[in-house]
């Protein structure tokens, strides 16, 4: 297309196709011979050492510049940057190689299409060069609250807070307004400073402009080309100005060609300075902030309208301008599915799935995370469960640890009150580097040193529960040890599959839980559970006892034997009545009668059974109505200490039992001194018999 001549200069604006002819003429009529001599032709000599050459049919090509070197012409090919597609004017002058974007000249310096600057001298108007026009403009300043503050040095008021229309925004952070691409704003020292953008005046006409969707200002659409454009006229629109000549955009808009470049003068309206119909663009103007409503809760804001919970199971909402709370409305959920189980820790009741739980008590009997159930006397260490990440390693029983994040559960048997069992008798959690022991009657020790409780250690949190030992870790174990032969692990689910060890595999089968610790699978649970033995310094009996012929079950008199049926068929009675159904009593009934024979007098050696199926039935969400009460418990207390369900929070010792101050903490159950006694090394003394005393 030959839009061009408008009768002053010859001019060729020419649209991409075109020129895509043009070129392709021009290579024509220059490849075949410009072309071989740079490469196979005959050298051409030339005698004045850095004369610049013209030799005829190469240097016509102003791409090619030869030099004369060393008494031969030098000849060096100029290679054309791409010129970007978003230019919309793009310029090629006689003589020089290379099309380019369109810049701009002002003030005997050159700026580049697209850039932006303000001078020092006068730093509120801001200039803009666009395709060979110049803009230049006061900053428009946007104020979006009722009390801005003036800055002299700095060109716009700015307000309080990075907050924008019910949006919080970050120090340093620059940004549009949701629903405003024309303002611009930047968060600095906690205020907000807004401007309006100008938008440059454009070269092309009105009707090949469009504003892109989401943006501000219009753009030209397409690009146009210009050759020989006369030197020191300008093109814009569809007509060329000659250097010095001026013309009026519009109203507001006062333009000048100088050297090429139109330089066009954006007026704005001060206040008051709008008079009927001849308005610009307000200098100055303000957002409505009245009708903004939001809420604001330390970091957040919260438009009129939002929802979100809160802290004490509260919902939220903002109602013009302020926070309205409520308790939150749970839907009611009465059951779950039967692989799912209550949880009811957070706000509102929800199904979650159900830990694994492992249980080691009485004599040992194992009851692993997958429900096998076995008994095995061993009397040295094995690991109980460790991580084996997705497969158990092999010599599981023999590596103490691996990674930090690693974790295993060690169990020491010894069989301290018969010939023919055993019985757990601590308990060693291993973190990494850190080694927590459970050891009888409740004593805790750290790396070997005695610790008091809670304690509080890296990823691990050990307190007393009631009269049990709650040892928690944030790898998702949890531990419980009544300080006397009574171990449950509890698995959190995303440890599925993932452990092993006397508990089992945690994979959801029981068949395959007698995995061993070289990773083979044993038909015998005595070889199972001595491949998970570990090799400590110390001497234990190597092989399990012999296992007793199950007629032998009760190897006891018949005063034994009737003394463990009488306290063993407790479990068949009403306390554990609601519990029949959920949970086969007959395991737990068999391991007491078996622990009851081999009783010491002076025991109670039901209570772990019973311990242990009354909190197999809370799990399952079936109360039962027996307690672990005084005659289970006072066993349990050692050295004085005496077992009151409801004892002093505090504890008197040695060190504080002079020290005068109430007690803010609940009562607990457990083992305490007696009023007159106080504790000293786990045992109960007379406050006189402390040492330094
Ligand atoms: C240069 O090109 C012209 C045509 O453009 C041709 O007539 C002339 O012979 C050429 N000269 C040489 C030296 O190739
Ligand atoms: C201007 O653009 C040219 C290429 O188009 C580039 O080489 C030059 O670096 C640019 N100048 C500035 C100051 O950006
Ligand atoms: C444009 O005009 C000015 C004076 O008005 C002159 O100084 C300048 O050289 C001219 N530019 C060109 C490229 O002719
Ligand atoms: C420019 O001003 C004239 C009168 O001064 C008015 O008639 C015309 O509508 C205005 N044009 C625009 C685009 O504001
Ligand atoms: C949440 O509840 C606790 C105890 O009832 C109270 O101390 C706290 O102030 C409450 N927090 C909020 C935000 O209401
Ligand atoms: C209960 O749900 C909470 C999240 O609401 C979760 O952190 C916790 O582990 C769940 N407890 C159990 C036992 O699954
Ligand atoms: C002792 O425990 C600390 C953690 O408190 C642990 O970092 C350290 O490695 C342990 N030291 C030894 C010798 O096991
Ligand atoms: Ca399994």
């Amino acid at each position: 297309m030959q839009v061009g001549s408008n009768g002053k200069r010859d001019i060729f604006l020419i649209t991409r196709v075109d020129c895509m002819l043009l070129f392709c003429f021009v290579l024509l009529l220059q490849t075949p011979r410009s072309s071989s001599p740079l490469i196979t032709g005959t050298e051409a000599s030339c005698e004045n050492e850095g004369e610049v050459l013209h030799i005829p049919n190469i240097t016509d090509n102003p791409c090619i510049t030869c030099v004369c070197l060393e008494g031969k012409a030098d000849c060096k090919q100029e290679k054309c940057p791409l010129v970007s597609e978003d230019c919309a004017l793009v310029v090629k002058q006689t003589g020089a190689c290379c099309e380019r974007c369109k810049g701009c000249m002002l003030d005997g310096r050159t700026y580049n299409s697209s850039v932006s600057w303000t001078t020092s001298t006068k730093p509120c108007i801001n200039r803009r060069c666009q395709e060979g026009v110049v803009t230049e403009a006061d900053v428009q300043c946007v104020v979006h609250c009722r009390n801005p503050k003036i800055h002299p040095k700095k060109c716009c008021p700015t307000c309080p807070g990075c907050i924008f229309e019910a949006r919080l925004y970050k120090e340093k952070q620059e940004f549009s307004p949701e629903g405003h691409p024309c303002i611009k704003c930047s968060c600095t020292g906690g205020r907000t400073l807004c401007m309006r953008e100008v938008c440059p005046v454009l070269s092309c006409p009105a009707h090949l402009s469009h504003t892109p969707p989401g943006q501000c200002c219009p753009r030209c659409l397409g690009q146009r080309k210009v050759f020989d454009l006369y030197s020191g006229s300008c093109l814009f629109h569809s007509e060329v100005f000659e250097n010095g000549t001026s013309f009026s955009h519009d109203n507001c808009t006062a333009c000048t060609c100088k050297d090429s470049t139109v330089v066009c003068n954006k007026q704005c309206s001060r206040p008051g300075s709008c008079q009927g119909d001849h308005c610009c663009d307000e200098c100055l103007s303000y957002v409505k902030v009245e009708e903004v409503k939001y809420c604001r809760v330390r970091n957040k804001i919260y438009r009129e309208g939002d929802m979100w919970s809160s802290v004490n199971c509260t919902l939220c909402a903002c109602v013009k301008g302020n926070i309205e709370c409520r308790p939150k409305q749970c839907v009611p959920i009465s059951s779950c599915p039967s692989n799912k189980i209550l949880n009811r820790t957070g706000c509102c009741p929800v199904c979650t799935e159900k830990p694994g739980v492992c249980t080691v008590f009485g004599d040992p009997h194992y009851n692993t995370f997958d429900g096998r159930t076995f008994n095995f006397q061993g009397t040295c260490q094995y690991v109980l469960t460790r991580d084996c990440g997705s497969a158990p390693s092999a010599g599981a029983g023999n590596s103490v640890s691996g990674t930090d994040s690693s974790f295993m559960v060690l169990v020491k048997n010894d069989a301290r009150r018969t010939r023919s069992f055993s019985w757990t008798q601590s308990v060693e959690i291993r973190l990494g580097g850190l080694v927590l022991g459970l050891h009888q009657h409740l004593t805790v020790r750290k790396n070997g040193t005695r610790i008091a409780l809670p304690y509080h250690g890296p990823g691990v949190h050990i307190d007393l529960d009631g009269y049990l030992l709650k040892l928690t870790t944030i790898a998702g174990l949890e531990i419980t040890w009544d300080g006397d032969s009574f171990v449950e692990v509890v698995a959190a689910p995303h440890l599925r599959g993932r452990l092993c060890g006397l508990c089992g595999n945690y994979n959801g089968h029981k068949r395959d839980d007698t995995m061993g610790g070289d990773g083979q699978f044993k038909f015998d649970v005595d070889e199972f559970a001595e491949s998970w033995r570990m090799e400590g310094n110390e001497v234990c009996s190597q092989q399990p006892p012999p296992r007793r012929p199950a007629s032998f079950l009760c190897p006891g008199s018949v005063k034994v034997k009737f003394r463990a049926h009488r306290e063993c068929q407790k479990i068949k009675l009403w306390e554990f009545q609601k519990c029949h159904r959920v949970i086969d009593f007959a395991p737990f009934y068999r391991s007491c009668v078996t622990d009851m024979c081999e009783c010491p007098v002076h025991k109670n050696c039901y209570c772990e059974s019973f311990m242990a199926y009354s909190r197999a039935c809370e799990r399952e969400g079936a109360p039962v109505v027996w307690r672990a009460d005084t005659s289970c418990m006072a066993t349990q207390c050692k050295h004085g200490a005496v077992y009151d369900t409801c004892g002093p929070g505090c504890t008197k010792t040695c060190d504080n039992w002079n020290e005068i101050g109430p007690c803010h903490k609940p009562c607990v159950a457990g083992c305490h001194c007696p009023a007159n006694l106080v504790l000293f090394q786990g045992r109960c003394i007379k406050p006189t018999s402390c040492p330094g005393r």
